[in-house]
């Protein structure tokens, strides 16, 4: 049985999946187990996946990231590991983070979440270009206010979850948005916790702040997804907030 299982969405990542350290890390770490979702690729993923140590799971179209994560989690949760997470394909966060957070979360038994975080200090490499960063720091400024939580980045593709019915039902239902499924679950944690039903958030998430996330290229996020999700955090505060 596996400790921790971590999820990998691909959507046509052919030319960036980084197949010797994926292999590497693999053969290294036999506790942890990856789980790649091919979310309907049209270019050659699946059959690299295919050659990969690891679990996969093969979407028959593209339903985009949250629901490639999330099929993933339901898919990872049947061989009952005690931690699932997800990691972006890219590699920004490099794989050796993994059991880094699956040691913090393990020595934080009082934690159901830890979130990587990308804050610049001196002293860390967090590598993104000045556009992304500023245009990311609005974002999650409004993240915040919707919130009313002093989270610093929603965004980041790397999170790990303590394995409970709590966290497990943060994915029962598949998400309304396509780019902020990441603050819907900050949102319905949120929600449950108003009706009584959970701690607060703040006593059971941590934001890690990550040693090391380089920005690689050939990113999906078009200009206009910034766009898209303005007005998807307002259906999220509809949805669940207000
Ligand atoms: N399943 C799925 N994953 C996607 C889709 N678009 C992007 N991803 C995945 O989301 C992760 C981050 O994507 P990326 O394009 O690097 O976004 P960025 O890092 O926010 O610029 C990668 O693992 C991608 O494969 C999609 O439509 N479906
Ligand atoms: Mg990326």
């Amino acid at each position: 049985m596996p400790r921790a299982i971590i999820v990998i969405p691909c959507y046509n990542e052919a030319n960036r999946l980084d197949c010797n350290s994926l292999k590497h890390f693999t053969a290294a770490a036999d506790d942890l187990r990856l789980l790649f979702v091919d979310d309907g690729s049209t270019d050659d993923t699946w059959t690299i996946l295919e050659d990969l140590p690891g679990l996969r799971l093969r979407l028959p179209r593209n339903s985009g990231k949250g629901e490639a994560v999330r099929q993933g989690i339901l898919e990872a949760t049947r061989h009952e590991p005690r931690y699932v997470g997800f990691w972006d394909a890219d590699l920004s966060t490099p794989l050796d983070t993994i059991p880094e957070l699956v040691d913090f979360l393990e020595s934080r038994p009082d934690l159901q979440m830890v979130f990587g975080a990308r804050v610049k200090l001196v002293g860390r490499t967090i590598e993104r270009s000045e556009v992304r960063h500023y245009l990311g720091r609005v974002m999650a400024t409004f993240v915040s206010m919707l919130l009313g939580l002093k989270v610093y980045d929603t965004q980041c593709g790397a999170k790990l979850f303590r394995v409970t019915p709590e966290t497990m039902d943060l994915f029962a239902r598949p998400f309304i948005t396509r780019w902020l499924f990441d603050v819907e679950i900050l949102a319905r944690w949120i929600e449950s916790s108003r009706r009584g039903e959970r701690p607060p958030i703040e006593q059971v998430l941590y934001e890690y702040p990550l040693m090391h996330w380089v920005h690689v290229g050939g990113s999906k996020l078009k200009p206009r997804d910034y766009v898209i999700a303005l007005t998807d955090l307002l259906r999220i505060g509809r949805e669940y907030l207000w």
